[in-house]
């Protein structure tokens, strides 16, 4: 029952989504994800006592909510911890924890990333359109301007126009760019920029990838 009537809906919204700006997109996407999210959570915390499967349904949806592998397994080794120490007994309890928890790790202080502090190479990646490059170009420009010595290496091969994209970032914050010839193997940019980069004795090498999804 439940289900006809959700596709039901879906049809009759399905004309008013197209006409949706970005921002209304993305936040129906995110909202909708953080819904089921939600849900999940709820059913595993009304779990009647934490055993083994209470962790693992939790291990899964924390990894099916992009927690990530690691975060995951050191927010539970971390909720492990306290529910022996604190001798917690009910799933229920321990949703404040996991909350705090994920909130603590989130926190980054002043050097949150490592290639602050030393000779550093930082790869871009993830699918089509989310901001690799506009985000890369933006870096080379704050840390160009903090005097860092940086390099941008355009190892977007893939797509004709990604290299005089990133050659305008490269422009505008003053820093020199490694590329190669479209369709050229992008090991071998990254290969080149590496050698350019200890060379040329850079601070920070930002490299550039298409990021492209495995199956376009
Ligand atoms: N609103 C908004 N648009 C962005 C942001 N970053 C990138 N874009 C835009 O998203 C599109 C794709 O960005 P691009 O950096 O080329 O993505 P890439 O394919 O991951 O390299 C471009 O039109 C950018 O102007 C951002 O932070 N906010
Ligand atoms: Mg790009």
């Amino acid at each position: 029952m439940e289900e006809e009537y959700t596709e039901e809906t879906k049809e009759e919204k399905e004309p008013k989504e197209k006409k949706k700006g970005f921002f209304q997109r993305l936040f129906a996407g995110l909202t909708k994800t953080r819904d089921s999210l939600n849900a999940d959570m709820d059913g595993v915390f009304s779990y009647a006592r934490i055993d083994d499967d209470f962790y693992e349904d939790l291990e899964e949806i924390l990894i099916m909510a992009d927690i990530g592998v690691q975060a995951t397994s050191e927010i539970l080794d971390n909720l492990r911890a306290q529910v022996k120490q604190q001798h917690i007994k009910r799933p229920s309890e321990c949703r404040e924890l996991l909350v705090q928890d994920i909130r603590d790790q989130m926190t980054v202080d002043e050097n949150a990333y490592d290639f602050e502090k030393g000779p550093s190479i930082v790869m871009f990646i993830g699918v089509n359109g989310v901001g690799k490059t506009t985000s890369l170009g933006k870096l080379a420009g704050r840390y160009k301007e903090e005097g860092k010595k940086v390099l941008i290496a355009a190892a977007d091969t893939f797509r004709a126009a990604a290299t005089e994209q990133l050659q305008v970032w490269a422009d505008r914050a003053g820093v020199e760019m490694i590329s190669a010839k479209e369709g050229a193997d992008p090991g071998s940019v990254v290969f080149d920029a590496v050698k350019a980069a200890k060379a040329r004795h850079i601070d920070l090498l930002l490299i550039d990838t298409a990021g492209r999804l495995h199956n376009k």
